[in-house]
């Protein structure tokens, strides 16, 4: 004769089966075309401007999804370290090599909807980090797959000042006309200081052919990366930069792509030497993949819990 399942196990089993509230049943994909990203509700017009390094203070507001990450020191308090850029109400895009010193997520806070580094604003949020995904095959001696996600604890809530960056398919087509730009808190020049007041900056694309050329970088440009800032360096990106936006503007859909993440450089400014982002469209899988890893990893967890807790139930009932 058969045994039946105790009655907890029963009320249990589609939960078990289903895969609990931590499994998402759809793909993981983050962002639905509709859904609300790439704006900017608090600037109104599309940006221009001046042509960071060579950069200007942006307006409050101007660039939603930029964060500062920042890390614990004692007895200081909190220092920002890189930017990132808010992908959805719990995700932050950065670059691998902003975690190289420290992988522990406790150390690390995410500072969202700022403008000046050392104000706050009623519509910031500070948030802990619950975990951290590094690209698995990032090379820090080439910075290849400058690629990471922070996984914040709490979702934040969006608002006119907190919006995420829209992810690029790989079929995004860019011109000449499309502008671009980067922002951040780094150094306004090489071996400088960083900036308390967000800037912004417009930057050029520059052509894999041409950022290649023996003069330039001499063919070490990968397709993974986008050259971006002016031939003469005269806008750039530097450090403290690094992990933050490189966005731009398609006026078919009115809203913002995240095109790069700052990454890498031969020093900053410098003729010939423009400034080196990830090009995201090249991780969307990745990306995709971390969350669905995540989602089963958590499953697994949840079902190995109740595994257990079923057979201590059958033996306490049996
Ligand atoms: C850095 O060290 C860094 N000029 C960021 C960007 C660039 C160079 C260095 C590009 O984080």
């Amino acid at each position: 004769m058969g045994r039946s399942l105790p009655p907890a196990l029963l009320v249990l089993l589609p939960v078990l089966l289903r895969g609990g509230e931590a499994s998402p049943r759809r793909s993981p994909s983050l962002q639905s075309p509709a859904g609300a990203c790439g704006r900017r509700p608090a600037v109104n017009e599309l940006a221009t401007g001046s042509r960071i390094i060579g950069g200007r203070d942006a307006p409050p507001g101007a660039w939603p999804w930029q964060v500062s990450l920042q890390i614990h020191h004692i007895p200081v308090g909190y220092r920002h370290i890189c930017g990132g850029s808010l992908i959805s109400h719990n995700l932050v895009l950065t670059a691998a090599h902003c975690i190289k010193n420290n992988r522990d997520p406790e150390m690390w806070r995410v500072v969202i909807g700022m403008h000046h580094l050392y104000k706050d604003y009623p519509y910031t949020v500070k948030n802990q980090v619950k975990d951290i995904l590094i690209h698995s095959h990032f090379e820090l001696a080439t910075n290849e797959n400058d690629v990471a996600l922070f996984k914040l604890i709490k979702p934040v809530k969006y608002n006119a000042y907190i919006q995420p960056i829209c992810l690029p398919e790989t079929s995004l087509l860019l011109t000449d006309e499309t502008p671009c730009y980067i922002s951040g808190w780094g150094s306004t020049k090489e071996n400088g200081v960083g900036e308390h007041i967000l800037q912004e900056a417009q930057v050029d694309i520059i052509p894999l052919r041409i950022c290649n050329k023996f003069d330039w970088y001499a063919g070490a440009i990968s397709l993974n990366t986008i050259c971006a800032g002016s031939a003469s360096g005269n806008v750039d990106s530097c450090q403290g930069d690094s992990g933050g936006p490189l966005v731009c503007y398609f006026p078919n859909a009115s809203r913002y792509y995240l095109l790069g993440i700052t990454s890498a450089g031969v020093g900053c400014g410098r003729p010939k030497y423009p400034g080196l982002y990830v090009r995201t469209a090249n991780y969307r899988n990745w990306i995709d993949s971390q969350l669905l890893n995540k989602a089963i990893s958590v499953n697994i967890q949840f079902v190995l819990f109740f595994l257990t807790a079923g057979r201590m139930l059958l033996h306490n009932v049996l």
